[in-house]
């Protein structure tokens, strides 16, 4: 089979013991090309053992709303007939992590527990606890990257172009075919003594109506990605009124798509990537492919490697020292406008392009990719200091974007509040050095009238455009 080891990490020393494996998915949530799922259905055939999938379901996460465990949990029973064509059982528990899996993993004589991997904070301080309270193998599988975060550079990369050479010299080893996996012969056998175990809840159904969620409609946002819109992403990108971008955000967020699976079909038709520097002659359809897989694996990837390697990655202290520095000489600038986080939230500023962004993000639960810049560089502008700008981005967007709460939207937000993966711009008042845009800026790349027409109060009203 070709599993590449380096995707997985062994987090203790000890050895496999009598019992089941367990899964614990968490980030990466789909049976289809999952790294992580194919490691422990491989140690259950290597060991002849029957795996169960558990899924810690959180009430409180990161500033999660409805919308977003709606879109989660909209796939959970897909996931369940997924796994149980592989006789594997999906346990569902509405307890922490740190409580659960243990106490699991004693009452059930688990023989190995096997995790997928994600750099952020929470994740961490999950499995390190869980760590300090089992005595079995805890595996911790990259099944998000194309290239695990630990092998593709073993440090802080300073930006895109430090980490690209890294990442397109390795994909040829890491971008490869997924292996299909076998029903199980053994099945999982719960305990008889079901009092000290929380045995699975019930699916909870989802509180609004949950748009599109789900592997096989991310599939079928894929397909119609490649065929419609993939040649022209490059050309059309930047213009928010244009549906040109994938949309598969949210779905590779909550893993229900893996960024393997697209590069691969996008690598498919196009099979010039990465294209080598002296190759010129590449056709407009395969340097607009090049453009999106430049968005999906090395700036996608060098988001995980910023939060993987850097655990200020969601404050002022994680910029580098140009930035702060140069923030900082700027703290005493006078501000033309400052909002409250009250008239931010309800789009209540003098710039109706910044409102109509915001309006996107709250009505749809996506914010077009090019507005979020100049969203987020407003707030630096609006707000005292770079750090409530920062706690004011953060908040509004983990609250309401679909795929917030990522390694993509910390860097993001990192990227156009503190230069993080940019450079020094000229200098000018709040911004520093820090890389300016306005409103003129944006109405010589697109028709800004058209888009606030469309998320105006009075539009979103008469189209139902509310999530
Ligand atoms: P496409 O253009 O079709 O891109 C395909 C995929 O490539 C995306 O789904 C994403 O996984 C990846 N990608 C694209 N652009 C970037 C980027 N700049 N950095 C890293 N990966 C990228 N992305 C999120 O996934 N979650 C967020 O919370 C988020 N917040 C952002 C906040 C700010 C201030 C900025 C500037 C960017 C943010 N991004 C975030 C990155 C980017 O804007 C979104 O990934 C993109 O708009 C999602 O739409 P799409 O899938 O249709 O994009
Ligand atoms: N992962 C979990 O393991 N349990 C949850 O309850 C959970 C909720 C959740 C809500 C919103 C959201 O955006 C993600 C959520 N995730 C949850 C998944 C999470 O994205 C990944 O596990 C993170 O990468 C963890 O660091």
């Amino acid at each position: 089979m070709s599993f590449n080891l380096e995707r997985v990490r062994k987090l203790n020393n000890f050895e496999i013991q009598q019992g089941d494996i367990v899964y614990w998915i968490s980030r990466d949530q789909r049976v289809k090309d999952n790294w992580a799922l194919i490691f422990a259905h491989q140690l259950a055939v290597q060991y002849d053992r029957a795996l169960v999938v558990v899924f810690c379901l959180q009430k409180e996460f990161l500033n999660a709303q409805n919308r977003q465990f709606d879109f989660m949990i909209g796939n959970f029973d897909q996931l369940k007939t997924d796994l149980k064509r592989l006789n594997i059982d999906l346990v569902i528990a509405d307890q922490k992590p740190e409580n659960f899996l243990p106490e699991f993993v004693h009452k059930h004589k688990i023989a190995s527990l096997v995790s997928d991997f994600s750099p952020l904070k929470i994740k961490k301080s999950w499995t390190s606890k869980i760590l300090d309270k089992i005595s079995i193998p805890f595996f911790e599988v990259d099944a998000h990257n194309i290239i695990p975060v630990w092998t593709a550079s073993q440090k802080q990369e300073f930006g895109a172009y430090t980490i690209r050479p890294k990442i397109h010299k390795l994909l040829p080893v890491f971008l490869t075919e997924f292996p299909d996996l076998k029903p199980l012969t053994k099945k999982f056998q719960k305990s008889t003594d079901l009092d000290l175990v929380d045995w699975g809840i019930k699916i909870p159904s989802p509180k609004s109506p949950v748009p599109n969620s789900g592997s096989q409609q991310a599939v079928q946002k894929l397909g119609v990605f490649l065929d419609t819109k993939l040649n022209l992403y490059d050309q059309n990108r930047n213009d928010p009124n244009l549906d040109f971008l994938s949309n598969l955000s949210a779905y590779l967020h909550f893993g229900q798509i893996s960024a393997q699976r697209i590069a691969l079909e996008v690598v498919k038709r196009f099979p010039n990537f990465p294209a080598s520097k002296t190759d010129s002659n590449l056709n407009p359809d395969q340097l607009s492919a090049n453009a999106f897989l430049e968005e999906l694996v090395v700036r996608k990837e060098l988001a995980d490697n910023f939060c993987f390697y850097n655990p200020n990655y969601d404050n002022f202290e994680g910029f580098h020292p140009w930035a702060k520095q140069t923030l900082q000489e700027h703290f005493g600038d006078t501000r033309e406008f400052i909002y409250s986080l009250e008239e931010f939230e309800n789009a209540k500023t003098h710039d109706d392009l910044w409102n109509a962004a915001q309006l996107e993000m709250v009505t749809t639960g996506k914010m077009h990719g090019f507005m979020r810049m100049y969203w987020a560089k407003k707030i630096l502008e609006w707000t005292h200091s770079p750090h409530k700008a920062l706690e004011v981005a953060i908040y509004l967007n983990d609250k309401y974007q679909l795929d917030g709460r990522d390694p993509n939207g910390y860097t993001g937000i990192g990227w156009a509040i503190g230069g993080v993966h940019d450079r020094a711009w000229g200098e000018r008042p709040v911004f520093g050095k820090i890389r300016y845009m306005n409103y003129n800026g944006c109405k010589r790349k697109f028709d800004v009238a058209k888009y606030i027409a469309k998320f105006t109060q009075k539009a979103i009203r008469a189209e139902g455009l509310i999530f």
